[in-house]
Order: structure tokens, then sequence, then C-alpha cells
């Protein structure tokens, strides 16, 4: 799998999540003012969104959106315990914060 990664930006979690999960992982920086990856790639090829982060899965496939991806890598190492089992409450509340944290989050009057 690869990592396409900003320094301070959202794709840190994934970031993390791939460490916990003793996955192996490479990373490549996207410069965000050009869209051009550090391999000289046009990352709009990579995400059409224009942003990261963005995982290129084994198959070649590439994924997107922090809240999907972190749910990804940690059920592709379930000894590392970061998620709940599927069909659990427990699962659902991860999903529930995951959401508040990349929502709103804050109190509508
Ligand atoms: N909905 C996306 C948002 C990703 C996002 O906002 N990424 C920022 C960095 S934290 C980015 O790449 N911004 C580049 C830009 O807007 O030009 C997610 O949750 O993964």
């Amino acid at each position: 799998m690869k990592l396409y990664f900003d320094v301070s930006s959202c794709s840190l979690s994934p970031h993390i999540a791939l460490r916990e999960a003793g996955l192996d992982y490479e990373l490549e920086w996207v410069d965000l003012n050009t869209l051009t990856t550090a391999s000289g790639v046009d990352f709009n090829q990579i995400n059409p969104k224009g942003y990261v982060p963005v995982l290129e899965l084994d198959d070649g496939q590439f994924l997107t959106e922090g809240v999907p991806m972190v749910q990804y890598i940690a059920d592709l190492a379930p000894e590392a315990n970061l998620i709940p089992p599927v069909g659990s409450i427990e699962r659902y509340r991860v999903a529930e914060w995951l959401a508040d944290l990349t929502g709103e989050g804050t109190v509508c009057s």
C-alpha cells in the first residue's frame, strides 16, 4: 500500500493507523500547490478531488476519505485491536466518533 500525504494534514490519522496496525506501506508526499506527487505524477489522476489522504491499495485501487480509510486499515490487522468487530455496538460507537470528528463538531441551538 501507499499513502499519499502532506505534512501537518489530515493524512496523519491514516499514517498513525498504518503504524499502529504494523502494516507495510510506502509514503509519497503530494505538493498540494501544484497537485504533483514527489515522483512527478499528476495528482489529479490519483484523486480528482485534489486532496490527501489517498491510500493506494495493493491491487491498484485508490481509497479516499480518512474515515473509511482508517477503518479499512484497522480491518486489515485485527490482531492490533484498532477497531471493534463488525456487528458490535462498539463498532458503531467508533463510527459515531469518526463522524463527529470530521463533521460539524458543534451544538446546534
Ligand atoms: N473529506 C476529506 C478531506 C480531506 C482534506 O480536507 N484534505 C486536506 C488536507 S487536511 C487537503 O488535502 N487540502 C488540499 C486542498 O484543499 O487544496 C477527508 O476526510 O479525507
